[in-house]
């Protein structure tokens, strides 16, 4: 449809930039990372919003030059931030699932000169499941490097728990349609089993979809650290990340 034939068409060097929302380490108050967040401003159709077009590049076959586009984009803000923050940026399930993505991704960070352990690969459990195997070879390949990957939007896939223990990963980032448990007795307590779930093995929990100040003092008070959401930041081009970023000092 239009939107395959402009996507296929467009010059995706051009057209595509980063959004950048960070993640805060609510403890210190230091900011532990950002979210590279893909944005496609199309001189055809405007603005597209990443569901769409992350979706059909997908089962277009555009997928694998997407990815490798914006993760170019991504080490070169990683290497104009300060060393102390990390950059995260989201794989779908097409790159993990397929070699010759999966080798090109690591022959770009390898290239990049970017410390491999400043950066965050965030995978879906959606994507892990379309093919375990697959999953668990790439994220061991990122692993291996030195890189992160996180487990995102935990708790909206199903045998979530399964995926903890099966696959190397060291993050998780629980769902943000978990943030408003904080107002229920039963929601503060699955909130607070997921995180000694996770202390238990030794996987850095972040909370996304934080929106309100007494969210973080509930959060807080449940033992997470890390943050993500409009209550800090919305996601935000480079140059307003290095003004936000400035008047935090
Ligand atoms: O930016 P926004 O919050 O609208 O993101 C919508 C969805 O698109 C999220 O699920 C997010 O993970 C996904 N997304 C955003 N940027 C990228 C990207 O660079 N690659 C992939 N695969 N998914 C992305
Ligand atoms: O699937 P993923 O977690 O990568 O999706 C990130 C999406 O969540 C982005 O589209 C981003 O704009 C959105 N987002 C980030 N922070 C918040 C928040 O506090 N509230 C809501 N509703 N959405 C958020
Ligand atoms: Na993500
Ligand atoms: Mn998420």
């Amino acid at each position: 449809k239009a939107l395959e034939a402009t996507l296929r068409a467009a010059d995706l060097d051009a057209e595509m930039h980063l959004s950048l929302q960070p993640i805060v380490n609510g403890r210190h108050g230091t900011v532990a990372a950002v979210e590279a967040l893909a944005r496609w401003t199309s001189p055809i159709l405007g603005n597209v919003p990443p569901d769409s077009f992350i979706a059909v590049a997908e089962r277009s076959g555009l997928m694998h030059d997407l990815t490798l586009v914006l993760l170019k984009k991504a080490l070169g803000i990683a290497a104009r931030l300060p060393g102390e923050i990390k950059l995260s940026f989201n794989l779908s399930a097409h790159d993990i699932t397929s070699p010759p993505t999966m080798l090109a991704i690591v022959a770009m960070v390898q290239r990049s000169g970017v410390d491999a352990t400043r950066l965050i690969f965030e995978v879906t459990e959606t994507a892990v499941i379309r093919d375990f195997n697959a999953a668990e070879h790439s994220i061991r390949l990122l692993r291996s490097l030195g890189c992160h990957v996180a487990l995102d939007d935990f708790g909206t896939g199903y045998s979530s728990l399964s995926h903890l223990h099966r696959l190397p990963i060291d993050r998780v980032k629980i769902d943000r349609s978990f943030m408003p448990g904080c107002n229920s007795e039963t929601g503060r307590n699955l909130l607070r089993s997921v995180r000694a779930l996770c202390t238990s093995m030794e996987i850095v929990c972040i909370a996304e979809g934080v929106e309100t100040d007494s969210q973080v003092s509930i959060l807080r008070q449940l033992g997470y650290e890390f943050f993500q959401g409009y209550h800090y930041a919305r996601p935000m081009p480079f140059e307003a990340l290095e003004e936000w970023l400035a008047a935090r000092e």
